[in-house]
Protein backbone atom coordinates (compact mmCIF):
# COMPACT_ATOMS: atom_id res chain seq x y z
CA UNK A 1 0.00 0.00 0.00
CA UNK A 2 2.99 2.23 1.35
CA UNK A 3 4.69 1.48 -1.88
CA UNK A 4 2.09 2.19 -4.50
CA UNK A 5 1.44 5.28 -2.70
CA UNK A 6 5.30 6.65 -3.31
CA UNK A 7 5.36 4.99 -7.03
CA UNK A 8 1.90 5.64 -8.38
CA UNK A 9 0.84 2.06 -10.46
CA UNK A 10 3.33 2.58 -13.41
CA UNK A 11 5.34 -0.46 -13.97
CA UNK A 12 3.51 -2.41 -10.70
CA UNK A 13 3.37 -5.98 -11.14
CA UNK A 14 1.31 -8.25 -8.99
CA UNK A 15 2.94 -10.97 -7.26
CA UNK A 16 4.35 -13.85 -10.00
CA UNK A 17 3.10 -17.53 -9.41
CA UNK A 18 6.22 -19.40 -10.31
CA UNK A 19 8.03 -19.68 -6.89
CA UNK A 20 4.20 -19.92 -4.82
CA UNK A 21 4.05 -23.05 -2.69
CA UNK A 22 1.58 -21.79 0.01
CA UNK A 23 -1.53 -20.04 -1.52
CA UNK A 24 -4.89 -21.30 -2.29
CA UNK A 25 -5.06 -19.42 -4.78
CA UNK A 26 -3.92 -19.36 -8.27
CA UNK A 27 -3.79 -18.09 -11.77
CA UNK A 28 -7.29 -17.60 -12.88
CA UNK A 29 -8.19 -19.29 -16.03
CA UNK A 30 -8.13 -16.68 -19.42
CA UNK A 31 -11.71 -17.07 -19.81
CA UNK A 32 -12.13 -16.34 -16.41
CA UNK A 33 -9.77 -13.20 -16.79
CA UNK A 34 -11.58 -12.09 -19.55
CA UNK A 35 -14.87 -12.44 -18.19
CA UNK A 36 -13.85 -10.80 -14.74
CA UNK A 37 -13.02 -7.67 -16.98
CA UNK A 38 -15.90 -7.48 -19.06
CA UNK A 39 -18.60 -7.62 -15.75
CA UNK A 40 -15.77 -5.34 -13.81
CA UNK A 41 -18.87 -2.38 -13.47
CA UNK A 42 -21.80 -5.01 -12.67
CA UNK A 43 -23.56 -5.22 -9.63
CA UNK A 44 -25.55 -8.79 -8.84
CA UNK A 45 -26.55 -6.57 -5.36
CA UNK A 46 -28.57 -5.17 -7.52
CA UNK A 47 -30.74 -7.53 -10.14
CA UNK A 48 -33.40 -5.65 -10.92
CA UNK A 49 -30.89 -2.68 -12.59
CA UNK A 50 -27.91 -5.54 -13.69
CA UNK A 51 -29.98 -8.31 -14.90
CA UNK A 52 -27.24 -10.30 -17.21
CA UNK A 53 -25.07 -10.54 -14.31
CA UNK A 54 -27.98 -11.89 -12.23
CA UNK A 55 -28.75 -13.84 -14.61
CA UNK A 56 -24.79 -15.35 -14.79
CA UNK A 57 -25.10 -15.48 -11.34
CA UNK A 58 -28.03 -18.50 -11.65
CA UNK A 59 -25.96 -19.97 -14.13
CA UNK A 60 -22.89 -20.09 -11.25
CA UNK A 61 -25.48 -21.94 -8.49
CA UNK A 62 -26.58 -24.24 -11.14
CA UNK A 63 -22.93 -25.31 -11.85
CA UNK A 64 -22.00 -25.39 -8.14
CA UNK A 65 -24.62 -27.56 -7.94
CA UNK A 66 -23.84 -29.75 -10.37
CA UNK A 67 -20.29 -29.81 -8.58
CA UNK A 68 -22.08 -30.83 -5.28
CA UNK A 69 -24.39 -32.95 -6.17
CA UNK A 70 -27.74 -30.84 -5.36
CA UNK A 71 -30.32 -30.84 -8.40
CA UNK A 72 -32.08 -27.65 -7.68
CA UNK A 73 -29.41 -25.81 -5.52
CA UNK A 74 -29.64 -22.39 -4.09
CA UNK A 75 -27.08 -19.93 -3.47
CA UNK A 76 -25.07 -17.29 -4.24
CA UNK A 77 -21.29 -16.23 -4.99
CA UNK A 78 -19.51 -14.51 -2.03
CA UNK A 79 -16.85 -12.26 -1.54
CA UNK A 80 -14.83 -15.64 -0.14
CA UNK A 81 -15.30 -18.60 2.03
CA UNK A 82 -15.02 -16.45 4.85
CA UNK A 83 -18.28 -14.71 3.89
CA UNK A 84 -19.51 -17.92 3.14
CA UNK A 85 -19.07 -19.52 6.72
CA UNK A 86 -20.00 -15.99 8.28
CA UNK A 87 -23.48 -16.70 6.62
CA UNK A 88 -23.89 -20.29 7.10
CA UNK A 89 -23.52 -19.43 10.79
CA UNK A 90 -25.68 -16.40 10.82
CA UNK A 91 -28.31 -18.89 9.07
CA UNK A 92 -28.42 -21.42 12.09
CA UNK A 93 -28.40 -18.36 14.98
CA UNK A 94 -31.36 -17.12 13.12
CA UNK A 95 -33.38 -20.24 12.68
CA UNK A 96 -32.89 -21.76 16.43
CA UNK A 97 -35.13 -20.28 19.31
CA UNK A 98 -31.91 -20.58 22.07
CA UNK A 99 -30.41 -17.04 23.53
CA UNK A 100 -27.40 -18.92 23.95
CA UNK A 101 -26.77 -20.57 20.64
CA UNK A 102 -22.97 -22.72 20.18
CA UNK A 103 -21.49 -24.09 17.00
CA UNK A 104 -19.37 -27.42 17.20
CA UNK A 105 -16.37 -27.56 14.88
CA UNK A 106 -13.25 -29.29 14.49
CA UNK A 107 -10.42 -27.72 15.90
CA UNK A 108 -8.79 -28.22 12.17
CA UNK A 109 -11.73 -25.35 10.97
CA UNK A 110 -10.75 -22.38 9.40
CA UNK A 111 -10.40 -19.27 11.41
CA UNK A 112 -13.40 -17.61 10.12
CA UNK A 113 -15.67 -19.39 11.77
CA UNK A 114 -13.62 -17.22 14.50
CA UNK A 115 -15.06 -14.28 13.13
CA UNK A 116 -18.66 -15.47 12.65
CA UNK A 117 -18.76 -16.49 16.31
CA UNK A 118 -17.42 -13.48 17.38
CA UNK A 119 -19.26 -10.98 15.06
CA UNK A 120 -22.78 -13.19 16.13
CA UNK A 121 -22.52 -13.92 19.96
CA UNK A 122 -22.66 -17.29 19.13
CA UNK A 123 -20.03 -19.59 21.09
CA UNK A 124 -17.54 -21.55 18.65
CA UNK A 125 -16.77 -25.02 20.35
CA UNK A 126 -13.81 -27.07 18.77
CA UNK A 127 -12.96 -30.42 19.26
CA UNK A 128 -9.98 -32.48 19.47
CA UNK A 129 -9.15 -34.45 15.59
CA UNK A 130 -7.63 -37.68 14.99
CA UNK A 131 -4.97 -37.36 12.61
CA UNK A 132 -5.87 -33.58 11.70
CA UNK A 133 -9.31 -35.10 10.85
CA UNK A 134 -12.67 -34.10 12.95
CA UNK A 135 -13.61 -37.00 15.67
CA UNK A 136 -16.89 -37.45 15.72
CA UNK A 137 -16.84 -38.61 19.55
CA UNK A 138 -15.27 -35.92 20.47
CA UNK A 139 -17.60 -33.01 18.53
CA UNK A 140 -20.23 -35.26 19.87
CA UNK A 141 -19.22 -34.85 23.50
CA UNK A 142 -19.61 -31.10 23.00
CA UNK A 143 -22.99 -31.06 21.39
CA UNK A 144 -25.90 -29.78 23.69
CA UNK A 145 -29.66 -28.27 23.43
CA UNK A 146 -28.06 -25.19 22.39
CA UNK A 147 -26.34 -26.08 19.62
CA UNK A 148 -26.91 -24.77 16.07
CA UNK A 149 -24.49 -25.92 13.62
CA UNK A 150 -22.39 -28.78 13.35
CA UNK A 151 -19.60 -27.92 11.09
CA UNK A 152 -17.62 -30.23 8.93
CA UNK A 153 -14.14 -29.19 7.01
CA UNK A 154 -13.83 -30.80 3.27
CA UNK A 155 -10.09 -30.36 2.20
CA UNK A 156 -9.02 -28.78 5.23
CA UNK A 157 -6.78 -25.50 5.20
CA UNK A 158 -3.84 -26.93 7.10
CA UNK A 159 -3.45 -30.63 6.00
CA UNK A 160 -6.06 -31.21 3.29
CA UNK A 161 -8.12 -33.64 4.82
CA UNK A 162 -11.61 -34.86 4.58
CA UNK A 163 -13.28 -35.49 7.87
CA UNK A 164 -16.26 -37.94 7.81
CA UNK A 165 -18.80 -36.03 6.88
CA UNK A 166 -21.80 -38.45 6.44
CA UNK A 167 -21.71 -38.97 10.69
CA UNK A 168 -20.91 -35.24 11.37
CA UNK A 169 -24.40 -34.57 9.27
CA UNK A 170 -25.96 -37.15 11.23
CA UNK A 171 -25.11 -35.77 14.36
CA UNK A 172 -26.50 -32.50 13.22
CA UNK A 173 -29.99 -34.10 12.38
CA UNK A 174 -29.89 -36.28 15.97
CA UNK A 175 -28.99 -32.31 17.93
CA UNK A 176 -31.67 -30.90 15.47
CA UNK A 177 -28.96 -28.56 14.12
CA UNK A 178 -27.93 -27.16 10.99
CA UNK A 179 -24.87 -29.40 9.17
CA UNK A 180 -22.63 -26.69 7.19
CA UNK A 181 -19.64 -28.90 5.49
CA UNK A 182 -16.38 -25.84 4.64
CA UNK A 183 -15.24 -26.98 1.41
CA UNK A 184 -13.99 -24.06 0.35
CA UNK A 185 -10.52 -25.21 -0.67
CA UNK A 186 -11.50 -28.99 -1.52
CA UNK A 187 -14.29 -28.66 -3.72
CA UNK A 188 -13.08 -28.61 -6.56
CA UNK A 189 -10.56 -31.37 -6.51
CA UNK A 190 -13.04 -33.60 -4.28
CA UNK A 191 -15.64 -34.75 -7.26
CA UNK A 192 -12.92 -36.96 -8.37
CA UNK A 193 -12.26 -38.61 -5.27
CA UNK A 194 -14.08 -41.79 -3.27
CA UNK A 195 -14.89 -38.99 -0.60
CA UNK A 196 -18.48 -38.31 0.63
CA UNK A 197 -19.05 -34.72 0.73
CA UNK A 198 -21.79 -34.15 -1.39
CA UNK A 199 -24.75 -33.05 -0.76
CA UNK A 200 -26.33 -36.04 -2.11
CA UNK A 201 -24.05 -38.43 0.25
CA UNK A 202 -25.53 -37.13 3.23
CA UNK A 203 -28.07 -34.35 5.36
CA UNK A 204 -25.86 -31.38 4.39
CA UNK A 205 -28.13 -27.95 4.80
CA UNK A 206 -25.40 -25.48 3.42
CA UNK A 207 -21.66 -26.10 1.95
CA UNK A 208 -18.90 -23.71 1.20
CA UNK A 209 -16.94 -23.89 -2.15
CA UNK A 210 -14.79 -21.30 -3.75
CA UNK A 211 -14.65 -20.70 -7.47
CA UNK A 212 -11.51 -18.60 -6.76
CA UNK A 213 -9.04 -21.33 -4.88
CA UNK A 214 -9.23 -24.13 -6.94
CA UNK A 215 -11.74 -23.23 -9.36
CA UNK A 216 -9.97 -21.36 -11.01
CA UNK A 217 -12.14 -17.86 -10.97
CA UNK A 218 -10.55 -14.39 -10.43
CA UNK A 219 -10.85 -12.94 -6.86
CA UNK A 220 -13.55 -12.36 -5.64
CA UNK A 221 -15.82 -14.95 -5.77
CA UNK A 222 -16.78 -17.66 -2.79
CA UNK A 223 -20.09 -19.74 -3.03
CA UNK A 224 -22.18 -20.52 -0.08
CA UNK A 225 -24.75 -23.56 -1.44
CA UNK A 226 -28.06 -24.62 0.24
CA UNK A 227 -30.37 -27.21 -0.37
CA UNK A 228 -33.39 -25.45 -1.06
CA UNK A 229 -34.25 -21.91 -1.37
CA UNK A 230 -36.05 -21.77 2.19
CA UNK A 231 -33.00 -22.24 3.94
CA UNK A 232 -31.78 -18.47 3.02
CA UNK A 233 -35.13 -17.04 4.78
CA UNK A 234 -33.57 -16.70 8.29
CA UNK A 235 -30.98 -14.36 6.41
CA UNK A 236 -34.24 -12.14 4.42
CA UNK A 237 -33.61 -8.65 5.37
CA UNK A 238 -36.08 -5.94 3.27
CA UNK A 239 -34.54 -3.67 0.67
CA UNK A 240 -37.29 -0.86 0.33
CA UNK A 241 -36.14 1.12 -2.59
CA UNK A 242 -34.90 -1.56 -4.53
CA UNK A 243 -36.91 -3.26 -7.30
CA UNK A 244 -36.33 -6.65 -5.61
CA UNK A 245 -37.79 -6.55 -2.04
CA UNK A 246 -35.34 -8.08 -0.04
CA UNK A 247 -31.70 -9.52 0.04
CA UNK A 248 -29.86 -12.03 1.76
CA UNK A 249 -26.52 -11.68 1.32
CA UNK A 250 -24.13 -10.23 3.56
CA UNK A 251 -22.66 -7.93 1.70
CA UNK A 252 -24.61 -5.29 -0.45
CA UNK A 253 -22.65 -4.38 -3.92
CA UNK A 254 -20.80 -7.39 -4.93
CA UNK A 255 -18.29 -8.12 -7.50
CA UNK A 256 -19.63 -8.98 -10.98
CA UNK A 257 -16.39 -9.55 -12.17
CA UNK A 258 -16.52 -12.67 -9.50
CA UNK A 259 -19.74 -14.07 -10.77
CA UNK A 260 -18.59 -13.86 -14.70
CA UNK A 261 -15.60 -15.27 -13.63
CA UNK A 262 -17.11 -18.06 -11.87
CA UNK A 263 -19.22 -19.06 -14.96
CA UNK A 264 -16.21 -18.70 -17.50
CA UNK A 265 -14.23 -20.90 -15.22
CA UNK A 266 -16.61 -23.62 -14.41
CA UNK A 267 -18.16 -23.46 -18.03
CA UNK A 268 -14.49 -23.95 -19.26
CA UNK A 269 -13.27 -26.68 -16.72
CA UNK A 270 -16.09 -28.77 -15.51
CA UNK A 271 -16.03 -31.87 -15.47
CA UNK A 272 -13.22 -32.45 -17.72
CA UNK A 273 -10.65 -29.81 -17.17
CA UNK A 274 -10.88 -29.88 -13.25
CA UNK A 275 -10.75 -33.95 -13.39
CA UNK A 276 -7.45 -33.62 -15.33
CA UNK A 277 -6.43 -30.49 -12.79
CA UNK A 278 -6.91 -32.80 -9.58
CA UNK A 279 -5.05 -36.00 -11.83
CA UNK A 280 -1.35 -33.75 -12.31
CA UNK A 281 -1.88 -31.89 -8.53
CA UNK A 282 -2.21 -34.89 -6.84
CA UNK A 283 0.24 -36.74 -9.02
CA UNK A 284 2.67 -33.67 -8.18
CA UNK A 285 1.68 -33.80 -4.37
CA UNK A 286 2.50 -37.44 -4.34
CA UNK A 287 6.08 -36.91 -6.42
CA UNK A 288 6.86 -33.95 -3.61
CA UNK A 289 5.75 -36.11 -0.95
CA UNK A 290 7.97 -39.02 -1.61
CA UNK A 291 10.94 -36.44 -2.72
CA UNK A 292 10.38 -35.48 1.14
CA UNK A 293 10.60 -38.45 2.51
CA UNK A 294 13.20 -40.14 0.62
CA UNK A 295 15.22 -37.15 2.12
CA UNK A 296 14.38 -37.98 5.73
CA UNK A 297 11.34 -35.72 6.51
CA UNK A 298 8.38 -36.34 8.22
CA UNK A 299 5.74 -36.14 5.51
CA UNK A 300 1.82 -36.09 6.51
CA UNK A 301 -0.45 -36.57 2.96
CA UNK A 302 -1.41 -35.99 0.30
CA UNK A 303 -5.18 -36.82 1.16
CA UNK A 304 -5.78 -33.66 -0.97
CA UNK A 305 -3.24 -31.91 -2.94
CA UNK A 306 -1.37 -30.25 -0.33
CA UNK A 307 1.86 -31.85 1.70
CA UNK A 308 3.47 -31.07 5.06
CA UNK A 309 6.59 -31.72 6.38
CA UNK A 310 8.51 -31.48 9.18
CA UNK A 311 11.40 -28.63 8.02
CA UNK A 312 12.78 -26.97 10.72
CA UNK A 313 11.48 -23.55 10.73
CA UNK A 314 14.80 -22.06 10.08
CA UNK A 315 14.88 -23.81 6.50
CA UNK A 316 11.45 -22.12 5.61
CA UNK A 317 13.13 -18.60 7.23
CA UNK A 318 15.81 -19.41 4.40
CA UNK A 319 13.71 -20.67 1.83
CA UNK A 320 11.75 -17.70 1.88
CA UNK A 321 14.69 -15.27 1.47
CA UNK A 322 15.14 -17.79 -1.98
CA UNK A 323 11.72 -16.47 -3.67
CA UNK A 324 9.83 -19.49 -2.13
CA UNK A 325 6.33 -19.10 -1.19
CA UNK A 326 5.79 -21.39 2.15
CA UNK A 327 4.42 -21.83 5.54
CA UNK A 328 4.02 -23.22 8.37
CA UNK A 329 1.24 -24.86 9.74
CA UNK A 330 -0.26 -24.43 13.81
CA UNK A 331 2.74 -26.83 14.64
CA UNK A 332 5.73 -25.11 12.61
CA UNK A 333 5.25 -27.82 9.89
CA UNK A 334 5.91 -26.64 6.04
CA UNK A 335 2.97 -26.78 4.12
CA UNK A 336 2.83 -26.93 0.53
CA UNK A 337 -0.34 -26.40 -1.44
CA UNK A 338 0.04 -27.94 -4.98
CA UNK A 339 -2.77 -25.56 -6.72
CA UNK A 340 -3.23 -25.53 -10.68
CA UNK A 341 0.46 -23.55 -11.19
CA UNK A 342 1.94 -25.37 -9.11
CA UNK A 343 4.14 -27.26 -11.72
CA UNK A 344 6.46 -30.34 -11.55
CA UNK A 345 9.37 -28.42 -12.85
CA UNK A 346 8.78 -25.79 -10.20
CA UNK A 347 8.99 -28.56 -7.32
CA UNK A 348 11.49 -30.07 -8.91
CA UNK A 349 13.71 -26.49 -8.35
CA UNK A 350 12.28 -26.22 -5.07
CA UNK A 351 13.49 -29.56 -4.19
CA UNK A 352 16.78 -29.12 -5.69
CA UNK A 353 16.80 -26.03 -3.53
CA UNK A 354 16.18 -27.68 -0.22
CA UNK A 355 19.19 -29.96 -1.69
CA UNK A 356 21.19 -26.81 -1.17
CA UNK A 357 21.17 -26.63 2.33
N1 LIG B 1 -12.42 -22.31 4.48
C1 LIG B 1 -11.28 -22.95 4.19
C2 LIG B 1 -11.20 -24.44 4.31
C3 LIG B 1 -10.16 -22.21 3.77
O1 LIG B 1 -9.01 -22.83 3.50
C4 LIG B 1 -10.27 -20.81 3.67
C5 LIG B 1 -9.12 -19.95 3.24
C6 LIG B 1 -11.50 -20.19 3.98
C7 LIG B 1 -12.55 -20.99 4.39
C8 LIG B 1 -11.70 -18.71 3.87
O2 LIG B 1 -11.70 -18.34 2.54
P1 LIG B 1 -11.42 -16.84 2.07
O3 LIG B 1 -9.98 -16.56 2.38
O4 LIG B 1 -11.71 -16.90 0.61
O5 LIG B 1 -12.34 -15.96 2.79
N2 LIG B 1 -7.88 -20.53 3.28
C9 LIG B 1 -6.65 -19.84 3.01
C10 LIG B 1 -5.90 -19.63 4.30
O6 LIG B 1 -6.46 -19.05 5.24
C11 LIG B 1 -6.84 -18.52 2.35
C12 LIG B 1 -5.65 -18.03 1.64
C13 LIG B 1 -5.72 -17.86 0.29
C14 LIG B 1 -4.48 -17.69 2.28
C15 LIG B 1 -4.65 -17.39 -0.40
C16 LIG B 1 -3.39 -17.22 1.59
C17 LIG B 1 -3.49 -17.06 0.24
O7 LIG B 1 -2.44 -16.56 -0.48
O8 LIG B 1 -4.76 -20.07 4.38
Amino acid sequence: MQQAQQAGLDGMQPQDFDRVLTSMCTEPHPAAREAAERFLATNPGDPGTYQTVANLEDRAVELLGAVTGLDEPAGYITSGGTEANIQAVRIARNRAETDDPNVVAPKSAHFSFRKAAELLGVELRTAPTTDHRANVDAMNELVDEDTVALVGVAGSTEYGVVDPIPEIAELATDAGALCHVDAAWGGFYLPFTDFEWQFDHAEIDTLTIDPHKVGQAAVPSGGLLARSESVFDPLAIDTPYLETTSQVTLTGTRSGAGVASAVAAMEALWPEGYREQYRVSMDNAEWLADQLRARGHDVFGPVLPLVTADLSVPMTDELRSRGWRVSKTGSDEMRIVCMPHVTRSMLRSFVADLDWY
